[in-house]
């Protein structure tokens, strides 16, 4: 074991047999509609929707873009409350917009913006909550439901994380105003680049469809200063075919998940983050806190990884209030965000993915 093996990735992309994709190109090649909404996006568009169980979904280029647009069809302003605790690109689409980000901490357990500390942060300026799925595991969404209720807050989830998620009341992705997707190569479900809004009606879709081609509403009439945020026919074709391998993928996750569980049980320092009452798991991701008790310091099992050809990710370190153009704001002292702070300091994300494999996971273990 070591730099003589083949290194281990935080994830590898899961990807259908090119066999099977080609006769998706040459249709494409065949047609030369490329995009804007070209036959595979309708179908995938709708199949998708069939598969996750929701209404109305809105393909895009990425989540990103998905984030800004979602922000933009609500016409969210002033302040948003959002995690320090995510990928950098959740605040990125509130400062894209204009919009003031107000982080509030995380609670320790389920590692989701935590509910109790809402309240305190909305001030009248504030107009929605933009909370994040993180790795998968569901917020508390009814609660998050009550606080905006009260204080007629809008809330987009940033969903990146929480492709097939499913909690007592179905898809997670139908909780609040509106959720948004990622289908970057590193997640759970691939379209190479790609991400999607859910919407809860056709109506909003339809403006979201706007606001994603350049504000178009037929072929002379524009109604908004919309970007160019549509997914291709490339990107939609390849998402056809990965619906049906997902189940199969989601299984081998599983398995590797359990066996991480059992594996990582009895060591002392080191804990694992739990679901938080999803009825159907992604296994997006395989988080563990390093605690003082560990013989090695985070930083040092992470480096022991890396020498070994191991390569994990601290996500989410550092925390997004910890950058640049956020760390000025009042929210983003790390005096407000005791939590978060210390989670980005114990986290590694260990590899999850299809085709890693028993014996790869064991190695892993083996190091911890
Ligand atoms: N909101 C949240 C909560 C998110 O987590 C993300 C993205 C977004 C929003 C925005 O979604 P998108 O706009 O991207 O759709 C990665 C991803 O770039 C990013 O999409 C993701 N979150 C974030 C958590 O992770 P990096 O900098 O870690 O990526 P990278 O290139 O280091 O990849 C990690 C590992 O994955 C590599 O070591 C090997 C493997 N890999 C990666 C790529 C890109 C492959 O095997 N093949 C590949 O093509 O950010």
């Amino acid at each position: 074991m070591g730099k003589d093996s083949a290194p281990i990735y935080v994830t590898r992309p899961e990807l259908p047999s090119l066999d099977d994709f080609i006769p998706y190109l040459r249709k494409i090649w065949d047609s030369r509609v490329l995009t804007n909404g070209g036959p595979f996006h309708e179908e995938f568009e709708r199949k998708l929707a069939d598969r996750l169980g929701v209404g109305h979904i809105a393909l895009f280029a990425n989540c990103t873009i998905g984030l800004v647009t979602a922000l933009q069809a609500l016409r969210i302003t002033g302040e948003v409350i959002t995690t320090p605790y995510s990928f950098v690109a959740t605040a990125h689409s509130l400062l894209w917009n204009g919009i003031k980000p107000v982080f509030v901490d995380i609670d320790p357990l389920t590692l989701n913006l935590d509910p109790d500390k809402i309240e305190a942060a909305i001030t009248p300026q504030t107009t929605a909550i933009m909370p994040v799925h993180c790795y998968g595991h569901p917020c508390d969404v009814e609660r998050i439901q009550a606080i905006a209720d009260t204080y007629g807050l809008k809330i987009i989830y940033d969903a990146a994380h929480a492709f097939g998620v499913e909690c007592k009341g179905g898809s997670v992705l139908k909780y609040g105003d509106l959720s948004v997707l990622s289908f970057h190569a590193t997640k759970v479900f691939t379209t190479f680049e790609g991400g999607a809004i859910i919407c809860p009606d056709e109506k909003t879709r339809q403006r979201i469809n706007y606001l994603k081609n350049f504000g178009f509403a037929g072929e002379t009439t524009v109604v908004a200063p919309g970007i160019n945020g549509k997914m291709s026919e490339f990107n939609a074709a390849l998402g056809l075919l990965q619906l049906q391998g997902f189940d199969a993928a989601l299984a081998r996750r599983r398995a590797i998940d359990a066996r991480y569980r059992a594996g990582l049980a009895g060591v002392k320092g080191i804990s694992c983050a739990r679901g938080t009452g999803e009825t159907i798991a992604n296994y997006a991701y395989f988080p563990i806190l390093v605690d003082s008790d560990y013989p090695l310091s985070r930083d040092d099992l992470y480096q022991r990884f890396r020498d070994h050809d191991i390569v994990v990710r601290r996500y989410f370190y550092p925390l997004i209030s910890d950058f640049p153009m956020y760390r000025g704001l009042p929210s983003a002292a790390a005096t407000n965000l005791p939590v978060a702070d210390r989670v980005a300091r114990q986290v590694i994300c260990l590899p999850i993915y299809p085709s890693l494999q028993d014996d790869q996971v064991d190695r892993i273990l083996e190091l911890i």
